[in-house]
């Protein structure tokens, strides 16, 4: 006993020496935390519609039936779950044929015509089957939990059986191999200046992957903010686990059983990016920073004066007044009016920076407003969360509220009134100097539903870009908006390109761009692009020039670089670089009405832009390695050249029939190939059977009235569909149907070829003919007939048939 000093007459027990006392009013020494608690046995089913719910007496799981081949679970521990809100899936709507719940002594089971859920009563293992009932997906241990001691929740797992020959994609912006086997991943958005290979998390959360295994594919997309984890085989070679520091354990499965299937399932929830306006797919000139006017008008004169097509200029951080958003700075951009105004004249479409970060001032009304009307992030115990960035000591809106969305939208209309015709949102992961980000404390709105930033800080871009391009949408009346984002979360592709941040000038960062692009684009973000030249580090003319190639078949492309570098145009490096950049350039140009139409079968059905040659042939097992070559749509395979100084590189063509672009020779596919790689080329090849639209070179989008298309047909003794996608390239008519989509069908025969071509949609393109261009003939013409009609004007050399006709021929039939 020890004496109490304050009232001697009490004696207080001394803890040591009393084996087993516990203070009475805390009687927290006998609890243990829950660590990791597993699913038991299910021993109760319930259905509401759609809806089913499995309980082990305590936690619950739920199963969705959203469509015949995508079902949802999720998994509530103490039997509670949250309310429906996902930034990601706007509405998870069910669009099934049907399904049932069958109950056996195994197991219950919820089948569509296509799938099967197993729930397995023994010990609540849940697998998916697909219509022959192989099992394509199954739970290794049961769904299971732990206690979060420091922040309350859980953290919440599930883990999948990972099989010997199972390969894994996806995740978004991963700087990695193509394939995720044997890695592990953090998703928690992050500024990465010159990120390195293998540098976890960067800019982006995708919790999404794509499994093949036996040939069949299948998709996870595990719809959880927190920061999250993925595994795939890395701790142990037969799992493949995911897990999230709090929030629901909730997970799409997505059935293929191909790779693009799951693609196009996982748009269905997540959504797809609507039709950029077309001059978007030209080239962008972007560098930290063009300051001031004079400097832009000399850069965007070279391009002219070069006759290097481009058509986005930027204007990063310097143009601002003291980095506060939506100021200009008046002592470099006295007349920012005029100077769009010119610029514009000249086919320039200028494209500004805003950053989230509003600097602490009562004179800046963009902070006074933001202030009264209390749209800045706050810290749990009220104080604003404050934090530097550019401008200096900075608030935050807080994007995940939508009023403030829609008060940060409407902040445009100045810049759009000045004739700015795009929006680059960057440092909004967020990113903030000294400590990274925001605390973990800080409150968000989140739409209602409330949350700390443990839960908003990985939407906290894509929110920002949500409000930057919807504000832009109703600024811009019924012009489509372009936007640019460096962070962003599942579904940002509704509202977003983006760039993959910070990389660096080396032959290495060019092979990671490559795959990063690929990735990004299977995993449901379609709009993407590297910083041609690398943003920090000088690049030599050689890797600049092999980067202009790479960014021809980038679906965003854009240099950019940083302000300690070298000037970086596409003319910097003197000759041979310039004019084999200029021919780069402007093949992107001439390919312009194809890759408008890749986007729209993008955004229509939800096929990804670039695929990767493992999805153009998931079947041969070692296509699951390869990630230098793509195809851009599915007609063009790309094989960029990675290394420097070399001569020549090998090519693997899947199966089928493939012209070199370059010689229109006709090559076997199902092999590898070498192909020459001097500087002022790569290799590019076409499908056999394709029709490929191309445009006369413009030195911007709208610069010439097109009068006539190319229609450049490749003969295939096989038949084969082309489309190609036409409408106005800068308004939302497309949403009236006023658009069209025309289709080619080619079949060609020992000695006869037929194209025909059937239109939907309500536009009529100005333009008049067609100029065909037909290659690969394995006999000489000596008759055209179109639509019942000969033709007599034609020409036949090199192996090259080319006429012009109407554009609106039913077919055409090429004999010999
Ligand atoms: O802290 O705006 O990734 O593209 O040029 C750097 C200046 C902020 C980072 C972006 C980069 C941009 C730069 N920004």
């Amino acid at each position: 006993m020890e004496e109490n000093i304050l009232n001697p007459d009490i004696q207080v027990p001394l803890i040591e020496e009393e084996e087993g006392f516990r203070h009475l009013n805390n009687p927290a020494d006998g609890i243990k935390p829950i660590v990791k608690k597993y699913l038991a046995i299910p021993n109760h089913v319930e259905q509401a519609g759609n809806k089913f719910y499995f309980t082990d007496g305590e936690a619950k799981v739920e199963a969705v039936v959203i469509t015949n081949e995508i079902i949802r679970i999720r998994l509530a521990p103490h039997g509670v779950f949250l309310e429906e809100f996902s930034y990601a899936v706007p509405k998870a709507e069910q669009k099934t044929a049907g399904f049932k719940l069958q109950e056996t002594t195994d197991e219950y089971r919820i089948s569509t015509p296509n799938i099967n859920c197993h729930i397995s009563k023994k010990d609540f293992f849940i697998s998916f089957s697909d219509a022959e009932n192989h099992v394509t997906s199954q739970d290794a241990v049961p769904m299971h939990w732990e206690e979060n001691i420091q922040f309350g929740g859980y953290y919440v797992y599930g883990t999948k059986v990972c099989h010997p020959q199972e390969t894994f994609f996806g995740l978004g912006d991963k700087p990695t191999e193509l394939n995720l086997r044997g890695k592990r991943f953090t998703n928690w958005n992050t500024d990465a200046y010159s990120f390195a290979w293998n540098q976890d998390p960067l800019y982006r959360t995708i919790p999404f992957y794509i499994s093949v295994n036996e040939n069949i594919a299948h998709g996870i997309f595990f719809d959880n903010t927190f920061k999250s984890h993925f595994d795939f085989g890395a701790e142990e070679n037969t799992k493949t686990s995911f897990w999230a520091d709090g929030g629901e354990l909730q997970y799409y499965y997505i059935h293929g059983p191909h790779m693009m299937d799951v693609v196009k399932r996982y748009h269905i929830l997540t959504g797809t990016h609507p039709m950029p306006p077309l001059w978007a797919l030209g080239y962008h000139q972007c560098r930290w920073s063009y300051y001031p006017e004079s400097k832009v008008r000399g850069v965007t004169k070279g391009f002219r004066d070069k006759k290097i097509p481009c058509d986005g200029i930027y204007l990063d951080i310097d143009y601002m007044d003291g980095y506060r958003c939506f100021t200009w700075n008046n002592k470099y951009f006295p007349d920012p009016k005029k100077m769009i105004a010119d610029l514009t004249a000249q086919g320039f479409k200028t494209v500004v920076i805003i950053d989230p970060g509003i600097r602490v001032d009562d004179s800046y009304s963009v902070f006074k407003e933001g202030k009264e009307k209390k749209y800045f992030c706050r810290r749990c115990d009220d104080y604003f969360m404050e934090g530097h960035v550019w401008p200096g000591r900075c608030q935050f809106p807080d994007f995940t509220n939508p009023d403030v969305r829609e008060w940060w939208g409407g902040l445009f209309d100045e810049l759009v009134e000045l004739g700015v015709a795009g929006v680059w949102n960057d440092m909004n992961e967020p990113a903030v100097f000294g400590a990274g980000t925001f605390p973990d404390d800080v409150r968000h709105q989140y739409d209602g539903h409330r949350g700390s930033h443990r839960k908003a800080h990985n939407v906290y871009g894509m929110q920002m870009v949500r409000a930057t391009y919807e504000g832009l949408r109703k600024l811009m009346k019924n012009k489509r908006p372009f936007t640019i984002t460096r962070a962003g979360y599942s579904g940002l592709q509704r509202y977003a390109s983006v760039w993959t941040g910070d990389n660096v000038a080396s032959w290495e960062h060019l092979k990671l761009g490559n795959i990063q692009c690929q990735r990004l684009s299977m995993s449901g973000v379609p709009f993407c692009g590297t910083d041609i030249g690398g943003f920090s580090g000088e690049p030599d003319g050689e890797l600049f020039t092999r980067w202009i190639q790479l960014g021809t078949f980038s679906p965003f492309m854009r240099a950019h670089s940083a302000g300690d570098t070298k000037e970086r145009e596409p003319w910097s490096f003197g000759e041979p670089y310039t004019a084999i950049n200029r021919k780069f350039i402007e093949l992107r140009y001439r390919l312009l009405p194809y890759m408008y139409s890749a986007f729209w079968e993008h955004h229509r059905y939800g096929f990804p832009i670039l695929r990767p040659v493992i999805m153009q042939e998931q079947d041969v097992l070692s296509n699951h390695f390869r990630q230098d070559e793509f195809t851009y749509g599915d007609k063009i395979l790309i094989c960029p050249v990675l290394e420097p100084g070399i001569a020549s590189r090998k090519v693997y063509l899947p199966k089928g029939k493939w012209y070199n672009f370059w010689t229109n020779e006709l090559v076997s596919g199902g092999q590898e190939v070498d192909v020459a790689t001097p500087l002022d080329t790569i290799p590019i090849f076409v499908k056999a059977g394709s029709v490929i639209p191309e445009y006369p070179v413009q030195q911007y989008v709208g610069e010439l009235e097109i009068e006539e298309v190319k229609l450049n047909v490749y003969y295939s003794d096989f038949e084969a569909n082309s489309f190609l996608f036409e409408d106005y390239g800068e308004t939302f008519a497309y949403e009236q149907d006023i658009y069209l989509e025309k289709k080619f069908i080619v079949n060609g025969l020992k000695d006869a070829l037929t194209i025909q071509q059937s239109l939907e949609g309500l536009y009529t393109p100005r333009y008049e003919n067609y100029y065909f261009s037909v290659m690969g003939l394995p006999f000489k013409p000596s008759n055209i007939m179109i639509d019942n009609k000969w033709l007599t004007n034609f020409t036949f050399t090199n192996n090259k048939l080319e006429f012009r006709h109407p554009k609106n021929f039913k077919q055409i039939k090429i004999i010999k």
